[in-house]
């Protein structure tokens, strides 16, 4: 009588387990102008073209070797972004300022959020620039100091 019971129970996890649609996450996200920094949702990376996390953004739930790869809907981060939040949720993230990272790249820990790329953050910028309006590509990673 008990072994029966365990196993309706287990049936009915089973089942309840079954029925969740599987989802996959869409690889990049619009976020309209004035949805702000909590439209980005857990798992991605978030970029705005102006400080603050206003303006449009675009959400990346992956690593992006060069935003000229983007379609017209989100290429207009390229060389925009003035704020980024990184919601990911495992790892760190690098910007680079071209494709590939190339030409020097800015560290974003997990969970931080840079609200002025436009004032404090000349760490790993070419010497005389900073990142605003600089980003074209990005990877997820594992940075050691964060
Ligand atoms: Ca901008």
């Amino acid at each position: 009588m008990i072994l029966t019971a365990v196993s309706v129970v287990g049936v009915l996890v089973a089942g309840a387990f079954v029925r969740l649609p599987a989802q996959a996450a869409a690889a990049y996200i619009y976020l309209p102008s004035g949805s702000g920094k909590s439209a980005c949702p857990l798992g991605y990376v978030c970029l705005w073209e102006h400080s603050e996390f206003t303006g449009r953004g675009v959400g990346f739930y992956n690593s992006q070797a060069w935003y000229e790869d983007l379609s017209a809907t989100y290429k207009f981060i390229q060389n925009a972004a003035s704020s980024a939040y990184n919601h990911g949720q495992y790892n760190d993230i690098r910007f680079g300022r071209f494709g590939s990272l190339d030409g020097g790249t800015i560290v974003l820990c997990k969970g931080d959020a840079i609200a002025y790329l436009n004032i404090g953050r000349n760490d790993g910028a070419i010497p005389g620039l900073g990142w605003n309006d600089e980003i074209s590509s990005h990877q997820f990673f594992a940075a050691p100091y964060c």
